[in-house]
């Protein structure tokens, strides 16, 4: 009884002050909590009273269920749905086509530079009501409109003089989920694969569901199931039905299904003996296979490759090009409407004189020879998702061809799920940069979106970092980046500033000062991790296997694959030589962009070591000569951890406990981290160097021995 007694207290205790109760995570940014501000709170009571969703279909029922709870939840009260406007503050949302109200409003000529799924949100009057509009020209504009206003009400923002027009300036807009069917996740942090294979179809996860709304609150619209070293088994027909209940769950949330097509899946699931693309029965085959899809999934996405490639299979292994490949799993989704997204980050068996160029060199000859329907898929960078890297130069180098930039959401080489950091300015840097490709102001952005070849198929995917641990993604800063990837793929030019206030202000805290100092820690976090990890340019010196710690010593096994291939330390210096008396990878892009990375006066600091072989006492801007300004920015980038640990110290009184002490405790690793990335790099290369530490720079705590054997045994993903 004294129990039943306890019990209760505490559910009408949790009742009476929500904002206490137990916070894991699990609802990311969208967490509808009662807002607390008075003041905000009697405009929004007072702003909205109703609401109505006019039309009829799965989005706009799931759009009606997402506006009746995250209404209730933020007013406080229920906010009911009505049938006709009949009183000020009512919401109406649908589209010209479906809402007899919309399409009375004359908001033709606003609408008409909608672009598909794009959508305005309007504060007007219908007969003589002051009413709020969410309007599209499909359903899907309606369901982001909706997730849109969310945005703002959970921001604390005023709903009064609404007028805002939002379109995704990309068209796909796509996680992509490195999952196996055993569960395991490539480089994936955050536990299990969010999809159970084994209880699909006839179980159907709650997560699942949650998975669409949160992907369609930041307006992702498709989803890469599978690893790219991709098993044929997904394309069996015990799979298939298992990846079509998925996609019935996506639909509503305007979410497509994608698959990642092992290129021998006729010899390994189709008895054919070969895979070669030219071949009738081979063609005759995907053909056959894209059918069975499509009767299963009418609106399935399309495929995802990656072929030769780290062991995959491609046409290459039957003297085809990637175009050949291609062009003819291009041609089986075509009818259907279908496309294909193939990888060009390739390397094949032969290491070449630099990995850099290998991408370049085999793409560009190829530009122009692509199906309409088939986009290739860039890193980023033209290594592989290190801290920092120049943009690929293929961006702007095939004009005749779509390409979109795959981004890693899943920090494999930025500390996993442990380090804290933000990679909004990593994206923002890439879509950024200018690549001369038509003169100044070519920016990746721009080849993204198409407008700088006038391409109308245009995607940009993310490399996801959700898994099946409760809060979804590891630690709770790792959200930022899953909603940073969707921000940026619906508008390439938005300010990471901007990114990080939002999922802020909706994930943690409105408080302004809070806000700041999330912010700063948020918006610093990436350089200090490239500080601690690879300065000035280095790359690729993260320790084999599990890429996690330093491993700058790494020199055993395929040459591109070791450590020491990328730094080139030696008595005289340290980085790769690219310039054109060097590997040349300078070549590969446009002037001016060349010729400001192929001389060392003019290559941004931040990729020096990138570019040039540079001696140890070398000057730069900073006046420090190379050796010390190493050091310097190992031991900053470790110093710079303990003041964010400082600044979220000071956050306390606006967090709830539980995701404070998770960050708190995670920066506490990370500190650990960034010294054993600082001390292992710098004695390392202190062998070569064989110069003393400079001033101000903490003494490494053990030797190199010590660092060169060093296990990690509380990181995710490492055994
Ligand atoms: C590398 C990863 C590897 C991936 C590969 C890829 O280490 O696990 O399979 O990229 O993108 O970064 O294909």
């Amino acid at each position: 009884m004294k129990n039943i007694l306890k019990i209760s207290a505490f559910i009408v205790f949790c009742f009476l002050f929500p904002g206490i109760k137990a916070e894991d995570g699990y609802r990311l940014w969208l967490r509808y909590d009662p807002v607390t501000d008075p003041a905000v709170l009697a405009q929004y009571t007072k702003s909205i009273k109703a609401w109505i969703i006019e039309g009829e279909s799965s989005t706009l029922r799931v759009a009606g269920v997402e506006l009746q709870s995250a209404l209730n939840g933020l007013l406080g009260r229920s906010i009911t749905s009505v049938k006709a406007v009949k009183r000020n503050g009512t919401i109406i949302a649908g589209t010209l086509a479906g809402s007899p109200v919309i399409s009375s409003l004359k908001l033709e000529s606003r609408m008409r530079g909608l672009s598909p799924e794009g959508y305005i949100i309007l504060s007007t009057k219908y007969r003589n009501k002051k009413v709020i509009i969410i309007a599209a020209n499909d359903d899907a504009g309606v369901l982001y409109g909706i997730f849109h206003f969310f945005r703002l009400l959970q921001m604390h923002k005023p709903v009064t003089e609404l007028e805002i027009t939002s379109s995704p300036l990309v068209k796909l807009r796509l996680l992509n989920h490195w999952d196996n069917l055993n569960r395991s996740v490539e480089r994936g942090y955050s536990g299990f694969s969010l999809w159970n294979w084994n209880t699909l179809p006839d179980s159907i996860d709650q997560r699942y569901t949650d998975y669409a709304r949160t992907n369609a609150s930041i307006g992702i619209n498709g989803t890469v199931l599978t690893n790219v070293n991709a098993n044929a088994l997904i394309l069996t027909g015990d799979y298939l039905v298992k990846v079509a209940a998925l996609a019935n769950v996506f639909r509503p949330y305007c979410i497509k299904v994608y698959l990642t097509a092992r290129f021998s899946a006729p010899v390994e699931i189709g008895k054919l003996k070969t895979a070669d693309p030219l071949d009738p029965e081979v063609i005759a085959w995907w053909k056959k296979k894209a059918d069975e899809i499509y009767s299963l999934i009418p609106d399935f996405g399309g495929f995802l490759v990656k072929a030769n490639s780290e062991g995959q299979p491609g046409p290459q292994n039957y003297n085809r090009t990637h175009a050949d490949g291609a062009n003819m799993l291009a041609d089986a989704v075509a009818p259907h409407g279908g496309i294909v997204m193939w990888r060009a980050f390739v390397y094949d068996n032969n290491v070449p004189d630099d990995r850099a160029k290998q991408a370049y060199n085999e793409f560009v000859p190829l530009d122009g020879q692509f199906r309409k329907n088939v986009l290739i898929q860039v890193k980023n960078g033209p290594v592989d998702f290190q801290p920092r890297e120049p943009f690929h130069p293929l961006f702007g180098a095939m004009p005749a061809t779509a390409l979109m930039p795959e981004f890693q959401i899943t920090q494999e080489y930025l500390g996993s799920s442990v380090h804290l950091v933000f990679l909004a300015p990593l994206f923002e840097e890439c879509l950024k940069a200018d690549t001369y490709a038509k003169g100044k102001g070519s920016l990746v952005a721009k080849v993204i979106d198409g407008t700088l070849e006038n391409h109308t198929l245009t995607a940009m995917a993310g490399v996801s970092n959700a898994g099946s641990v409760r809060n979804w993604t590891g630690h709770s800063f790792a959200q930022a980046n899953w909603y940073a990837f969707g921000r940026l793929a619906w508008d390439p030019y938005l300010d990471s500033g901007q990114i990080a206030g939002e999922w802020i202000r909706m994930t943690f805290t409105c408080d302004d000062e809070a806000v700041q100092r999330i912010s700063k820690i948020m918006l610093n976090s990436r350089e200090i991790t490239v500080n601690y990890m690879t300065p000035i340019g280095l790359h690729h010196i993260m320790y084999a296997g599990h890429h996690y710690g330093p491993g700058p010593w790494v020199n055993r096994g395929r040459q591109d694959w070791t450590s020491v291939y990328y730094h080139r330390a030696d008595s005289i210096g340290i980085g790769f030589d690219r310039t054109s008396s060097g590997s040349n990878a300078v070549s590969q892009y446009y002037p001016p962009v060349r010729d400001i990375y192929n001389n060392i006066q003019t290559c941004p600091e931040n990729l020096l070591l990138w570019f040039h072989h540079v001696p140890w006492d070398y000057k730069l801007k900073s006046g420090r000569i190379l050796w010390n300004e190493i050091c310097y920015r190992y031991d900053e980038g470790v110093k710079s951890v303990r003041l964010m640990q400082n600044e979220w110290g000071k956050t306390s009184n606006f967090i709830d406990k539980e995701r404070f002490e998770q960050v708190k405790e995670l920066l506490v690793r990370q500190e650990r981290d960034a010294r054993i990335w600082r001390d292992g790099c710098i004695l390392y290369f202190q062998t070569f160097s064989k110069r003393p530490l400079p001033a101000g720079v903490d003494k490494p705590e053990h030797d190199l021995q010590y660092y060169m054997t060093h296990k990690y045994t509380d990181v995710p993903g490492i055994r």
